[in-house]
């Protein structure tokens, strides 16, 4: 049991806040390939295995060094991987602003709730800063912006998830212990990087994660819920609860351990 308060929600961002990595992030590596003319194509299959790997720079160095056979690498391969990203980066916005990547449900809902229940908001993202700040621009708002005090993002941190800096760098930033935070995301090596920095952790599994390990987690649900469909409960305990709320959290939060 923990006897603090509970002060501060941190979202992980893909496939967390938005269900993007096979809809979004793929299509845009794949679009970023086609424009740089390489024969890659990175099907579902393909890219739930890579996903194995979080950054968009390193999962393409993971799969010209994983699954390429035959590559002629240029002489200067982090230029070039630098490059592709960026075409795919600007590619995943356009997709943004296309509106093809809506919030999961009960999303803005608990978001909105949370502020205005005086919860701190913050996001600890693998993903670039430009793509999550788009994000939630298109999805909740400009001025919601300034709803989240921390956007620890991408390259911000040396070792990306599963490694526990991305969110050690968010509770710096929110000057807060982790007894005070809980963290919302969706797979087993986000888990593990929120687990390792102490966080108490809900994940809502989405297709390409509904199978991973969440031992650890607080909680495993298929979505956060909304009124008019409520959440299935994978893993724990919602005590008859059907959707995510802000009491729901502060329970979880006070039964959890760590
Ligand atoms: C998920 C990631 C990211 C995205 C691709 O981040 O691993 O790398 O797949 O985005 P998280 P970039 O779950 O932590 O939000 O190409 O911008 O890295």
């Amino acid at each position: 049991m923990k006897n603090t308060e509970l002060k501060a929600l941190i979202f992980d961002v893909d496939g967390t806040l938005t269900d993007n990595e096979v809809h979004g992030h793929r299509v845009a590596f794949n679009l970023a390939f086609r424009d740089a003319g390489l024969d890659w194509f990175w099907d579902v299959e393909i890219y739930e295995r890579l996903l194995e790997v979080f950054g968009g720079k390193e999962r393409i160095r993971y799969y010209i060094e994983d699954f390429l056979t035959h590559f002629n690498a240029p002489g200067d391969l982090d230029g070039f991987i630098l490059d592709l990203h960026k075409s795919k980066t600007a590619h995943y916005l356009a997709l943004l602003k296309s509106g093809a990547l809506p919030l999961r449900p009960g999303v803005a809902r608990l978001i909105r709730e949370a502020r205005a229940a005086g919860l701190r908001l913050a996001i600890a993202s693998t993903t670039t800063f430009e793509n999550a700040e788009l994000l939630i621009k298109m999805s909740l708002g400009e001025e919601c912006l300034d709803w989240f005090d921390v956007m620890a993002c991408g390259d911000v941190v040396a070792n990306k998830k599963p490694a526990p800096d991305i969110y050690l760098y968010a509770l710096e930033q929110l000057g807060l212990p982790a007894a005070e935070c809980l963290v919302f995301e969706d797979t087993e090596a986000g888990l593990v990087s929120a687990r390792a920095a102490g966080l108490t952790t809900l994940i809502t599994v989405n297709e390409s994660t509904r199978e991973q390990d969440f031992s650890g987690a607080a909680i495993v649900l298929d979505q956060l819920g909304e009124p008019e469909q409520g959440f299935e409960v994978l893993q724990g305990d919602a005590g008859g609860a059907t959707l995510v709320d802000v009491e729901l959290l502060r329970r979880i939060h006070l039964e959890s351990a760590t």
